[in-house]
């Protein structure tokens, strides 16, 4: 027996894997860093600690994963596989203790060990290998279907580079990569056993009898790394596979860089290298389209693959393969568009492969594809060319082909009333004579069992507008799937504090699997006992959070100001200008008051945070426009007791933990019609924020559980959007004159030498988007005042703040991804759980 010598206590080395007992834990975090190190076995600072605790913690969930595989193998229950080009899993080890529910117990050994949970956690890196709202979404699911026992995978792309990490210098945010993998992931299973060939280019080849084969080109290899994702207070612990590629040996030419042609002897392996080096490569340049092309057929390819073989082996000796069964067994969710040659993919393998006819081949890839929309903006709505299309995927392109004449056939023959809306439901689109596409949307909506929303409002509007036509034709294919959110990172997890004082007044923790038992807090808001109780408890975030703005930012804010918070990606739709031009009106008026009036209003702490994308230059003009207002203000000492702006950098999933539970009013405050529905926004509700927003995506829905009291809504409703568009380009808007203050208190300089004229031009005359204002920032600026004032007046009631809080808490339980995950599973997958015993 080995004894530790960093350690506070003298711990045995021993591996005791699955033990509860604190001690016991110690031996196995210290078995770990001594013979499986990573680094010299002899340090154990918090970096050494961190990653022998993973490596402890991850042997526990190998072994559930392990169960859970082979009980699914046995059961063979029809199962869904989610495919997304973006996962952001956030940090890994307190989510895993805390499901596993030995978070306790790995904390008692910590301190043995001479180190504290918190800490060590902190040295994880972020696996972002996502941009936002839909790749958090996908993450959320994961979980939900994991907790809910229900037989699913998750697959997806193992990048080498996630989002970028935003810094800043003189001109605002620059984009550093960002190394996940710098020192290694201690989530991930190398799967040697689980490779399959991807093919791009090459050319389609016809054998005398007709039958057509997809031949030569380039053929890279997809390896599998399995993430375990384990469920809460469950033994289920499913996969998100993620897919990386690789050339082999055979791809290496020897005699090449024998010769010194040292490149293009490993030419195949530098373009393997390409397709999983980072998220979203930026798509401006033909290459760069190619690129992400490659990354989704890559994606579409390895994951089918693979579902294919699995359905194989459990058949395996029950005679030849019954093709009709497949939709039984197999149910495939496109998480938006990206993810779309997964149609033609399986297309593909079953006619070409397997050597299916067109009929029953079409009838089970449209009984096992079902699509999820996330946008309606016309600028997200993919369409690849058809030229590119051809060249890296020639035999998909036959087949894409085939798709759109049938789908015509189909409409003209049964249809003749839409003739006229044809143009525009075809997959192919060749209007442009110098740009032929490819509608990837539209080869989703014809080749779907079912497609769905992500908001009430969003899904009627794919129902009113952007698939109006195809809803005439398949009026039962379109469907509403609220979005959720995971109530165990999002409250559990991340405010224990909050967390206690729930289980407390509800008298059972059971809220944790059935958030809806949090509507058993209403009865309590008025409770002077839970109040007190609860605003101890915010105020405890409130001052975890200030000291997280102090430490990356410099700021010092004052805990008693109000906490408000807008973090998102930055989007001129989000509207974060119109959130600044309302700090800027509030600075001013601040200066203009003397003292004595100053010292009526309510203290605010406004904090700002998201990534904008490197090429989209208003975006980064906003950034910059926060970070410079901030300086000023904060260092104003007139004001700065009463405002501080504060732009919170690199805003991640880590950082949303410390933020949310500190917030006390959040702003989701979109163009009404344009956000589809928000996850944040349900965030924040669940930890006791108020909402200002919009009657946009998933607010609609949220005001309607807590209640319009508790929600300080402004701005134009959706269907008012296009009217109002219209009346500003003929002329006929009157800003208001607090809009044109604020502006032009901007212009003037007060913030610095900056130019942003053009971005507040953009607010005028032609923003690029068309005729001026097109996100109707200065027709909602006056409510948005109004509701902002009546925030600052409901926040001097200190009872009926909280009562609000409270009440924003006990209404949010819709908004928990179990209930979204089940009714994908009961109304779009027809899945069962399957728990292992
Ligand atoms: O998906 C989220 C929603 O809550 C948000 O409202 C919505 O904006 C977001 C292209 C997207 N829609 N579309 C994207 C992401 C990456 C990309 O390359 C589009 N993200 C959303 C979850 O439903």
């Amino acid at each position: 027996m080995v004894t530790a010598a960093a350690s506070k206590e003298a711990v045995p080395v021993e591996a005791h894997p699955t033990s509860e007992d604190a001690s016991e834990i110690a031996s196995n975090i210290k078995y770990h860093s001594l013979y499986d190190p990573s680094f010299s076995p002899f340090k154990f600072e918090p970096e050494q600690a961190y990653f022998a605790t993973a490596k402890s913690v991850r042997n526990r969930l190998i072994q559930r994963w392990n169960e859970t595989y082979l009980h699914f193998h046995k059961v063979d229950p029809k199962q869904t596989y989610y495919l997304s080009m973006e996962y952001l899993q956030g940090r890994a080890l307190t989510n895993a203790i805390g499901n596993l529910e030995v978070a306790g117990a790995y904390a008692e050994a910590i301190k043995k060990l001479g180190h504290d949970l918190e800490e060590i956690a902190e040295q994880e890196k972020d696996a972002a290998l996502g941009n936002g709202g839909l790749g958090r979404l996908a993450s959320c699911f994961l979980d939900s279907m994991a907790t809910l026992n229900l037989p699913a995978w998750g697959y997806g792309l193992r990048y080498r580079y996630g989002l970028f990490k935003q810094q800043f210098s003189k001109d605002g945010q620059e984009e550093v990569a960002e190394d996940w993998l710098e020192k290694f992931s201690p989530w991930e299973i190398v799967r040697h056993d689980v490779v399959f060939p991807i093919r791009f280019f090459g050319h389609v080849e016809i054998s005398p009898s007709g039958s057509r084969k997809w031949v030569g080109g380039e053929v890279i290899q997809a390896l599998a790394y399995d993430v375990p994702i384990p469920g809460y207070k469950t033994k289920n612990t499913i996969s998100l596979r993620l897919w990386e590629a690789k050339a082999g040996a055979e791809d290496f030419d020897l005699f090449q860089f024998n010769d010194g042609q040292y490149e293009t002897a490993a030419q195949l392996h530098s373009k393997a290298l390409q397709i999983c080096a980072v998220l979203y490569p930026g798509d401006a340049t033909e290459s760069g389209k190619i690129l992400r092309l490659k990354q989704q057929f890559f994606l579409c390819s390895a994951s089918l693959q693979d579902i294919i073989a699995r359905f194989k082996e459990r058949r395996e000796g029950k005679g030849p393969h019954p093709w009709a069964e497949f939709p039984t067994k197999v149910a495939v969710q496109l998480n938006d568009t990206h993810p779309t040659l997964a149609i033609p993919e399986l297309m593909r393998l079953l006619l070409d492969d397997e050597g299916l006819g067109w009929e029953e081949a079409w009838d089970i890839t449209t009984r096992t594809i079902a699509y999820t929309n996330h946008t309606v903006l016309p600028e997200a709505l993919e369409k690849w060319s058809q030229d590119v299309m051809k060249k890296l995927l020639p035999r998909h392109y036959e087949i894409i082909e085939e798709i759109d004449k049938r789908f015509m056939a189909m409409v003209c023959s049964t249809r003749s009333d839409m003739e006229s809306s044809l143009p525009g439901m075809r997959i192919l689109d060749s209007s442009n004579p110098q740009k032929p596409v490819v509608r990837m949307a539209n080869l989703c909506v014809v080749s779907s069992h079912t497609v769905n929303g992500v908001a009430q409002l969003h899904s009627d509007i794919l129902k009113s507008d952007l698939f109006a036509d195809y809803v005439s034709i398949w009026p039962s294919k379109f469907q509403n799937k609220t979005n959720g959110i995971t109530p165990r990172r999002w409250l559990r997890f991340c405010s224990p504090e909050l967390s206690n004082i729930i289980t407390k007044w509800l008298k059972t923790d059971g809220w944790t699997t059935n958030l809806d038992l949090l509507t058993g807090l209403r009865q309590f808001s008025d409770n002077e006992e839970l109040q007190s109780e609860w605003a101890s408890a915010k105020m405890a975030n409130k001052y975890r959070l200030a000291q997280y703005i102090l430490q990356v930012t410099g700021v010092s804010i004052d805990v008693n100001s109000l906490f408000d918070i807008q973090v998102k990606r930055i989007h001129e739709y989000k509207r974060q200008l119109l959130n600044i031009l309302g700090a800027v009106y509030r600075y001013k008026k601040l200066k203009e008051m003397s003292p004595d009036e100053r010292s009526k209003t309510t203290p605010r702490t406004i904090m700002l945070g998201g990534k904008a994308f490197a090429t989209y230059t208003n975006a980064k003009r906003i950034v910059k426009l926060v970070n410079d207002v901030g300086a000023v203000v904060n260092d104003d000492p007139e004001t700065s007791f009463y405002l501080k702006v504060v732009f919170v950098p690199n805003y991640n999933v880590s950082v949303a933990e410390i933020l949310i539970p500190g917030s006390e009013l959040s702003q989701h405050i979109s163009t009404a019609g344009m956000e589809a529905s928000g996850t944040s926004n349900m965030k924040f509700a669940l930890n006791g924020c108020l909402i200002i927003g919009t009657l946009d995506g998933a607010n609609v829905e949220i005001r309607e559980e807590i209640g319009e009291d508790n929600f300080f809504l402004f701005g134009a409703k959706a269907d008012e959007v296009p009217r109002l568009r219209k009346e500003r380009e003929n002329g006929l808007f009157k800003p208001d004159p607090r809009f044109e203050e604020a502006k032009q208190f901007i212009r003037s300089g007060v913030f610095g030498s900056y130019d942003y004229n053009p971005l507040l031009d953009s607010l005028e005359g032609d923003s690029g988007y068309g005729r001026g204002d097109y996100f109707l920032v200065g027709y909602d600026f006056p409510s948005y005042m109004d509701a902002q004032a009546k925030v600052d007046e409901a926040y001097r009631d200190r009872k009926r703040w909280l009562k609000m809080s409270i009440l924003s808490t006990a209404g949010s339980g819709k908004f928990s991804s179990d209930r979204t995950i089940a009714q994908y599973a009961k109304e779009i997958w027809n899945i069962e759980e399957c728990p292992v015993p």
